[in-house]
């Protein structure tokens, strides 16, 4: 059996992968994760046995690293510190986890000649204007705005180096704004759902004229499948399901799914720097590698997201106060 090494395979998008990997294919899957506050457990501990196991572990950690890395076919790096709120008040976490710890993966992989496959994001490109008729595409110029795109950009940037002078077996992937299951309350869409389920009004950045280019995780997973079997190495490849959407749009359809007034939101202090709008052309996904997202209709994802958030309230309620007191603090 080929063994598949899932780095932050707790967290959002990691544990929507790893219900993927098992569902589609054969692979067994070793989870290393630190399980800081974004990670738990629990939304993996249903394919945990056979199939699947996890490791409680830092990816700065050489020792470990090495170990977990000389013993499997293929790793893919989702391990990352992931909220731009988080990366404003305090930076440094992300600079160890998403800097050193992609360089302590890439250099394990390299001794081994492991095929290694990056996971990123489209905040990278920087943003675009509201009317702007171009979106990102693989060559656009990188241009992060926040600690965490800087420090994203650095690992991407760690990976292609390694690549080039080193022979890294590696593919990079680059994906625009994600929704569903298991993802952290602080994030958008489901603090604003379990706001409302906790009688709390959702709150939203600036204007709300943000654009933000929606994908649901099983999509996501789904093109990362296909390049860890299917891409060439060396190359990147840009993630995306034409979803673009203002905040305001989306906090209207959960408010309006959800049975409440549209206007029953606040205004709230704008995050400092704040990317006017992302958008990624995939074409070179579909074309090359065939691929197509499943979701397509975005009210319906939302739906299913509600209804998971409404039904998992364990899952989540004992975060709600320590994040609302955060944002409260600054005035979100
Ligand atoms: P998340 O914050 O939900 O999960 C991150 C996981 O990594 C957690 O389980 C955490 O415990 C683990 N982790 C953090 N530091 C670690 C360390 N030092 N060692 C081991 N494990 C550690 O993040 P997410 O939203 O699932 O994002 C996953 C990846 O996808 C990230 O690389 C992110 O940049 C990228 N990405 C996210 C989005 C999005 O919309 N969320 C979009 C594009 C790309
Ligand atoms: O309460 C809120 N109100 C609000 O208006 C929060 C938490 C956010 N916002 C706005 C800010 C953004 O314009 O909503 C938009 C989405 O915010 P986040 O969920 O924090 O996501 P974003 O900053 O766009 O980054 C996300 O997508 C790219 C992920 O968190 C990153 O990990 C990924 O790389």
């Amino acid at each position: 059996m080929k063994q598949m090494l899932v780095t932050g395979g707790a967290g959002f998008i990691g544990s929507n992968f790893v219900h993927h990997v098992i569902d589609h294919t054969d692979y067994h899957v070793t989870v290393l994760d630190a399980l800081t506050y974004a990670g738990n457990k629990s939304s993996i501990e249903s394919v945990l046995g056979e199939r699947a196991a996890f490791v409680q572990g830092d990816i700065c950690d050489a020792v470990l690293v090495d170990q977990l890395i000389a013993e499997t076919d293929v790793v893919v790096h989702f391990a990352a510190e992931s909220h731009n709120d988080n990366s404003l008040n305090n930076p440094r976490p992300f600079l160890d986890t998403n800097i050193v710890g992609t360089f302590t993966l890439i250099e394990a992989a390299r001794r081994h000649g492991t095929r290694f496959h990056h996971i990123s994001t489209d905040e990278v490109y920087g943003d675009l204007e509201l009317n702007d008729p171009e979106r990102f595409t693989e060559s656009t110029p990188y241009n992060p705005s926040s600690p965490y795109s800087a420090t994203k950009a650095g690992s991407d940037l760690l990976v292609r180096a390694w690549t080039r002078s080193f022979g890294l077996q590696a593919t990079l992937s680059n994906c625009s704004n994600n929704y569903g299951p298991f993802q952290h309350i602080e994030k958008f869409i489901p603090r604003q759902i379990t706001n409302i389920l906790s009688g709390i009004r959702p709150k939203l950045y600036g204007a709300g004229n943000n654009v933000r280019d929606w994908i649901h995780a099983d999509d996501h997973s789904s093109a990362v499948l296909r390049i860890v079997e299917r891409g060439e190495i060396g190359q990147t490849y840009l993630i995306g399901a034409d979803g673009e959407k203002s905040n305001l749009e989306v906090l209207h359809i959960i408010l309006e799914s959800m049975g409440e007034p549209v206007d029953a939101f606040d205004f709230v202090t704008d995050r400092p720097g704040h990317d006017m709008r992302y958008a990624i052309d995939s074409t070179k996904l579909r074309t090359a590698l065939d691929w197509a997202p499943r979701y397509t209709n975005f009210e319906d994802g939302i739906g299913a997201t509600i209804e998971w958030y409404t039904e998992h309230r364990t899952w989540w309620e004992n975060d709600k106060k320590s994040v609302e007191d955060f944002y409260r603090a600054q005035g979100q």
